[in-house]
This record gives C-alpha cells, sequence and structure tokens, in this order.
C-alpha cells in the first residue's frame, strides 16, 4: 500500500512532500480535496499523531508529522536517488539548504506574515526587523545562485525542493514584486524548478499567483469600526485601502464568530467634573502654555482620570525622524476605539537614526491597559504614571503638551495629538 499523505493541497508544507515524492518516483496515497476546515483534528488523529499538526504520513507502523521529516522519508522510498546524495559531503550540502529553506525563508516569513495578519500582536520595528533579515538571506542566496543552476552539484535535489517551496511561500506571501526584482538570480532559479517536468504540476502549473504589492497591517475590524464622538476637530485623512495579508495557511481561516457587544467597564466608573471632550477642544483652541495648560489645573479630576508618560520601547530600531512619525500615527490610528477615554500628545525627538519617540497620554481611569489594550502593538511601549503635583513630572507634562519637550539633549522635532 502507497504511504497515506494528509494535507492541504496547496500548502507549501505538503508541497514539498508531494515534489520529493514526484522526483524520487513514489506513489502517494494523497487526497487532493482534503480541507483543513473539516474536522481533521480528532482524538483519534492526536492519539496518532500527538504533534497535532499537518501534513502527516503514515506508512504501516510508521506514523510521522513534520513535513522535512516526511518528505525525506518520501524520497528514501524512491528509485531515483540523485535527489538525496549518499556521500557524507553532498549529504551535509543538501542538509544545509534545507536548514537554511526552514530557519532563514520559511520561519522569518511566516512569523513576519503573522504579524501582518494580525496573528501576531503587531508592532512595525518587529515586523521590519524580521522582514529585512527575511530579504538579506535572500539577497545572499541571490548571490550563490550567479554561477548555479541547482544548489548542490549540476542535478535537481532536495536542497532544491526544500528552498523553492519556501520561495514559493514568500513570493506567494510578502515578497512581491519589487522586492523580487532586486534578487533575479533567485526568481530565475525559482522558475527553472517549478518548470520540472516532474514539479510543474506541484507548483501551479509552472505559473503560481506571485504578489504584485505587499499587503499592509490592517488593525481589526472592531478597531476600524468604532465610531468616532462628534467632534469639532478636522479628521485626520483615511489611509489608503490595502490587500488584506493573507494567512500562511494558504487556506482562508475558518469563519469567527462576531464579537458580542461588551460594555466598557471604563463606562461604569463614577461620573468624573472632569470633561475630556472639552480639554481636547481647549487644547486645540487655546495657547497651550498660558490657556489649555491653566484650564487643565483649573478641572483635572485626579480621582477620575490620570496622566501617563509614554515611551517607545524600541527607540534603538527608530531611522528617518519622519518614519517615527508615522508610526506614533500608526499607534494613535489603532487607538481610535478609546477615543472616548483618551487624550495623547507624543512626540519624536532627536535626528534621524538617533530618536526617541515619547510624550504623555491623558486618560480615564488610574489603569492605562483597559485604555490602551485596543491598539495590538500597546505592549511596543512603556507607561509610567506621572504625577504632577512633582515639579520634575509636571515639567514633563507641560513640555510634552507644548511640544517644547527636551530629552538627554534631543529636541521635539515632531509631534502628534490623540484627540
Ligand atoms: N513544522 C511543521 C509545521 C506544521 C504546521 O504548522 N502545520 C499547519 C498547517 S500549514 C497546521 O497543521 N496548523 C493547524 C494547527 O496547528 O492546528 C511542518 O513543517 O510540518
Amino acid at each position: 500500500m502507497a504511504p497515506k499523505l494528509t494535507g492541504f493541497a496547496g500548502n507549501a508544507r505538503v508541497r514539498r512532500v508531494l515534489a520529493s515524492a514526484a522526483l524520487a518516483g513514489v506513489e502517494l496515497d494523497y487526497d487532493k480535496s482534503f480541507s483543513m476546515k473539516s474536522e481533521w483534528k480528532t482524538p483519534e488523529f492526536l492519539e496518532k499523531f500527538p504533534l497535532g499538526y499537518l501534513p502527516t504520513l503514515e506508512d504501516g507502523d510508521l506514523l510521522l508529522s513534520e513535513s522535512g521529516a516526511i518528505a525525506e522519508y518520501v524520497a528514501s522510498l524512491g528509485p531515483n536517488q540523485t535527489i538525496a546524495p549518499s556521500d557524507p559531503k553532498e549529504a551535509a550540502k543538501v542538509n544545509q539548504w534545507k536548514y537554511f529553506a526552514d530557519q532563514e525563508i520559511f520561519i522569518k516569513h511566516s512569523i513576519a506574515n503573522g504579524i501582518l495578519a494580525g496573528r501576531f500582536a503587531y508592532s512595525k520595528p518587529t515586523f521590519q526587523g524580521i522582514y529585512d533579515l527575511l530579504l538579506q538571506r535572500l539577497d545572499t542566496l541571490d548571490k550563490v545562485l550567479l554561477s548555479k543552476t541547482f544548489l548542490v552539484g549540476e542535478r535537481i535535489t532536495l536542497a532544491d525542493v526544500f528552498v523553492v517551496s519556501a520561495l514559493q511561500n514568500a513570493f506567494t506571501g510578502l515578497v512581491d514584486k519589487a522586492a523580487r526584482s532586486k534578487i533575479p538570480n533567485v526568481v530565475r532559479y525559482f522558475e527553472t524548478v517549478i518548470n520540472h517536468p516532474k514539479l510543474a504540476e506541484i507548483f501551479d502549473n509552472g505559473k503560481p499567483q506571485l504578489t504584485e504589492t505587499q499587503a499592509t497591517y490592517q488593525p481589526p475590524a472592531k478597531e476600524q469600526k468604532a465610531k468616532e464622538p462628534k467632534s469639532e476637530q478636522p479628521k485626520a485623512p483615511k489611509a489608503p485601502k490595502a490587500a488584506k495579508p493573507k494567512d500562511d495557511d494558504d487556506e482562508p481561516e475558518p469563519d469567527v464568530p462576531a464579537e458580542p457587544k461588551v460594555k466598557n467597564p471604563l463606562d461604569d466608573l463614577p461620573k468624573s467634573s472632569f470633561n475630556l471632550e472639552e480639554w481636547k477642544r481647549q487644547y486645540s483652541n487655546l495657547d497651550t502654555r498660558t490657556g489649555a495648560i491653566p484650564w487643565f489645573y483649573e478641572k483635572f479630576d485626579h480621582e477620575g482620570f490620570s496622566i501617563w508618560r509614554v515611551d517607545f520601547k524600541y527607540n534603538e530600531e527608530l531611522t528617518q525622524t519622519f518614519m517615527s512619525s508615522n508610526q506614533v500615527g500608526g499607534f494613535f490610528n489603532r487607538l481610535e476605539a478609546s477615543r472616548k477615554y483618551l487624550f495623547g500628545s507624543v512626540g519624536v525627538l532627536g535626528k534621524s537614526n538617533d530618536s526617541i519617540i515619547t510624550g504623555v497620554l491623558i486618560l480615564r481611569g488610574q489603569d492605562v491597559v483597559p485604555v490602551v489594550d485596543v491598539a495590538p502593538d500597546w505592549e511596543s511601549y512603556e507607561y509610567k504614571k506621572l504625577d504632577i503635583s512633582n515639579e520634575e513630572d509636571k515639567k514633563f507634562f507641560e513640555a510634552a503638551l507644548a511640544w517644547d519637550l527636551v530629552v538627554d539633549g534631543k529636541e521635539w522635532v515632531d509631534g502628534k495629538n490623540f484627540k
């Protein structure tokens, strides 16, 4: 009986197994119509495959998870052994590229894609850091491929199967046309391998739909939809629409039930005499130091509201100051659902490649978390309660409101208000 492979046909991990089998000349019992949405994670499945994920392979008493191990096992069964050289040095070279494919392309792409698709908390610098590393690896691969058709020796091997499956995942995911144009040798290599007569069918007949333009992060729908209270302030221009990033499993995610409408516990706090909306108007209309700040001190309710210093945690990763300013703008956009409870004045201080993001928040209640955790990247910032009866805190607070704050010699160059 042919070994039984289970997994979703469009998935890159399944593809690597199918490609190994096709090149080795091994027949598999494989149901192409399998869907991740079917009830596959049953107690019986977990009993057999305790790792609990797909693809899986069943061959007699061998029950195997991990697509790399499955691909290697399948390759070892076939008559064509040139894809897995037996010479230890050649085999080691093939292994090198298998690890490279998984750890340097597949995993980096999966994590960056997961951040953009909202599976992990969004933080622009984290996303960018991982994505840049992925591009660096692809650039290195491009140099290696300058003088090569295949990665090891003169014939196709498992090294190519692993690397090309990972590339397909990246090229149909985040690595868009502009990024691909910088790695022409990788693209040529990719096209050569996916058009191999034994592989073309597995790789969408040699014509996979590669990404044109990278998708951008889209905050969860509940934040986008949050209603803005009527305000006299001009509305911020809407961000251009962007494609939703596709999730890494290549198959549409199961429908998520709509979240029930829950009352915000901040609405249950005792009534406050301080009117946050009125403060926002005063701040917008009056001179900050001579008008708005005196108004604030007269009206502020220390019980019902609190004042916080906010600092970006990853200042060392900031580059151009205008990009840091966009970062603040993005954070504020993602705080939209807390507009009723929050005012902010946050700036970029310093110069390009030597800047920090810091500022102040005025918020409902005495705890920062329920107000800011509507932004998926809230944990990229540090929060410290300010006590304005303390001279140093008061000075910081006023300077952040007036946009003339200086920290460690770094001067305020750009600021944004959350109103
Ligand atoms: N390292 C594993 C990863 C397997 C994996 O993450 N499989 C996904 C599908 S692509 C899965 O089964 N996800 C569902 C789950 O984990 O419940 C491999 O290469 O096989």
